[in-house]
């Protein structure tokens, strides 16, 4: 019964009326709703590998609770801050349209939440639903400090896919024995990469590792019952580093990435980058038994050090006798990039009549980004020989300020940055030539410079690896958008030649893309979302490093186009 036919109702009696206006109406009457939700942050001591450490953490979870969301609901998050550590939560990937104040980079869109104080998140969620995540966004407190976050459609509107019997959250880490704080200082102190992580997990367990023999855990169990299907959110909380995920004898049907539909397709691996969600269908039609499930590093640089320890989980049948034996999957080499190219290529926007991709046809900027590492001097830094490693964008490695840029826009406060963040690299060269990469200097140059862009400006980036120090996948994202992936390609961007084949009809949509290892990516996006959104390579050491910028994007016309007034318990700097 639809709306129409409960008003048009020839009922006499007017309580009958009511109630069946209540019955029928109520859908519509509950369809957005405010959700509330109370993190504590907290230490809270964890054994994995075989050793206890204290990590900090969210109501004592790791990884920390799901946020559910229906598309239209406001979500309402208080963060109460018990630790040591200064703090800010960033929702990842929701597009917090006006409401940058709960954007949640620190320094970026506000200042840390201190020991002992709280801030409420406040943002609705709008034109977006499956499956995203929440992470710190300050320090490397992100290592623990993660959870999914799970937007459901509106009640009543179906996925684009037969309904899947259940769904679940499979949540990809990064597990270090040390403390990570003294892991990322340790490593800014030498001006070297840091140590890779010890193992990885899934759903916080790393399974049967090498770097703990006698533990008989045997990691996150899967279970399913013979016949369902699944829709499994995957997550990649990861800090530094990509991964293969596959479960033996089973393919995934690929629906959905970073809370956009795709054409779906069957895979049997999963390559998924820091930043990135993907939900996949899975159908138990196995015979009953036990099937180990993987998630293995990706790295197709042979120079850069990977924890090479497979994380293993299982898929148990329901009435599988315990005894039963494993059925048992290799994990892809860390250097297959083949199958990590096969997958990339496979995605494509759902592009229906309901869920369209609106693609930019034309673009009011073009903009040529080199990403990148270099190494610049370090009087302190002994064990780099007085030099450090860095990272950088056009050349500007870029330097976090002690005040919030949003707030510095918004109360027009001097001083804290500029606006003149370079649209090209000031000196190109043969970004992907190992003898002109060579002959370059490292240095970089240091700002905390912004890009600034009309409201509704249609903007089209180019992101090019460079092979200085060495060529390496970086997995950007942008905060406050999304973006289509119009093109991607191997070597140097050809402006000429490859916009020619940019794919304007069903590019996917993301908001965190792999910018392949010596090669580059272009994207697109509308920038219809007034605030100042940070834009950064996901691998943390990256970001750490300086391989990061902002866009400022200006108010529009009215207030439906405007940023909103900062909340009252915005923290201070
Ligand atoms: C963690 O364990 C250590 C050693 O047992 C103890 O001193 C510390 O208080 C514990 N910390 C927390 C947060 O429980
Ligand atoms: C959340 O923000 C909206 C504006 O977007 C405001 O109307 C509402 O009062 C805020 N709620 C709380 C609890 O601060
Ligand atoms: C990093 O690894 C080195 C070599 O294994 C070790 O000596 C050092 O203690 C590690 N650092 C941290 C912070 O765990
Ligand atoms: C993983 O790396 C360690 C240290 O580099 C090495 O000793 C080990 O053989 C590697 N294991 C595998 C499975 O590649
Ligand atoms: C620092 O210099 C020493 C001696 O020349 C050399 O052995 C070492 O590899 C250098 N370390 C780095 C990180 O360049
Ligand atoms: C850049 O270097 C590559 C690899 O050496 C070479 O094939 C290409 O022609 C060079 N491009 C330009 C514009 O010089
Ligand atoms: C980057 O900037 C530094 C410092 O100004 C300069 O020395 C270096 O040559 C520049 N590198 C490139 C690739 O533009
Ligand atoms: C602002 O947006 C709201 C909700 O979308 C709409 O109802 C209202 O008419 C808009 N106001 C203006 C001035 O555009
Ligand atoms: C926490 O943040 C405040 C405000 O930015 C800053 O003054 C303070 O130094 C920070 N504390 C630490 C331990 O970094
Ligand atoms: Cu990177």
């Amino acid at each position: 019964m639809d709306f129409n036919s409960c008003t048009t109702s020839r009922v006499s009696n007017i309580l009958f009326l009511f109630l069946l206006l209540l019955l029928c109406c109520s859908p519509l009457l509950v369809q957005s709703r405010i959700r509330h939700y109370k993190f504590n942050v907290v230490m809270k001591n964890y054994t994995r590998l075989c050793s206890t450490k204290p990590i900090v953490s969210v109501n004592g979870k790791y990884p920390g609770p799901t946020v559910y969301a229906r598309e239209g609901d406001t979500v309402l998050i208080k963060v109460a801050n018990h630790v040591g550590y200064n703090l800010s939560i960033h929702w990842h990937g929701i597009r917090q349209i006006r409401t940058g104040w709960a954007d949640g980079p620190a320094y970026i869109t506000q200042c840390p939440i201190p020991p002992g104080q709280s801030y409420v998140y406040n943002f609705t969620v709008s034109g977006q639903r499956g499956t995203l995540f929440w992470h710190a966004h300050i320090l490397w407190l992100r290592a623990t400090v993660h959870g999914a976050l799970v937007v459901l459609p509106k009640l009543g509107v179906p996925y684009p896919f037969p309904k899947p019997h259940h769904e679940r959250v499979l949540i990809l880490g990064e597990w270090w024995k040390s403390d990570t704080e003294a892991v990322i200082n340790e490593a800014l102190k030498s001006g070297l990469a840091p140590n890779v992580s010890d193992a990885h997990t899934i759903n916080g367990h790393p399974g049967p590792s090498p770097a703990c023999p006698s533990s008989s855990s045997s990691g996150y169990t899967l279970s399913v019952a013979p016949g369902k299907s699944y829709l499994l959110r995957v997550i990649n909380a990861a800090l530094n580093e990509e991964l293969f995920f596959k479960i033996a004898g089973h393919k995934l049907t690929v629906v959905e990435v970073d809370a956009t539909y795709v054409k779906p397709f069957k895979t049997d691996t999963i390559v998924i980058a820091p930043g990135q969600t993907t939900t996949a269908v899975l159908t138990a039609d196995k015979r009953a038994g036990k099937y180990m499930v993987a998630a293995s590093p990706f790295m197709d640089t042979p120079v850069v050090a990977v924890d090479n320890v497979t994380a293993t989980a299982m898929l148990r049948y329901t009435g599988t006798l315990s005894s039963a034996r494993t059925t048992f999957t290799w994990a892809p080499p860390r250097n297959a990039t083949p199958i990590a190219n096969a997958f990339t290529a496979a995605l494509r926007s759902l592009n229906s009549e309901e869920y369209p991709a609106r693609v930019p046809r034309t673009v009011d900027h073009s903009l040529f980004f080199t990403i990148g590492l270099g190494v610049n001097p370090c009087p302190t830094c002994k064990a780099g020989n007085g030099s450090r490693v860095v990272a950088d964008i056009n050349n500007v490695t870029f330097v976090m300020p002690t005040f919030a840029l949003l707030q510095a826009h918004y109360f027009k406060v001097k001083g804290v940055f500029t606006t003149d963040f370079p649209a090209n690299p000031p000196a190109p060269f043969n970004y992907t030539d190992s003898a002109a990469v060579a002959a370059m200097n490292p240095g970089t140059s240091k700002g905390t410079r912004l890009y600034r862009l009309a409201y509704n400006a249609r903007v089209q980036l180019v992101l090019q690896d460079t092979g200085l120090i060495a060529p390496e996948n970086h997995p950007v994202h942008l905060h406050g958008f999304n973006f289509f992936v119009v093109g991607r390609g191997v070597g140097n961007f050809n402006p000429k030649k490859d916009p020619k084949s940019f794919n304007l009809v069903d590019p996917v949509e993301r908001n965190t893309v792999g910018v392949p290892s010596g090669g580059w990516v272009a994207i697109r996006f509308q920038a219809d979302n007034p605030g100042v959104w940070f834009m950064h390579c996901h691998l943390e050491i990256h970001t750490t490093w300086g391989l990061k910028m902002a866009f400022l994007v200006e108010n529009g016309k009215g207030p439906n186009e405007s940023l909103l007034p900062p909340p009252k318990d915005l923290p201070k700097c």
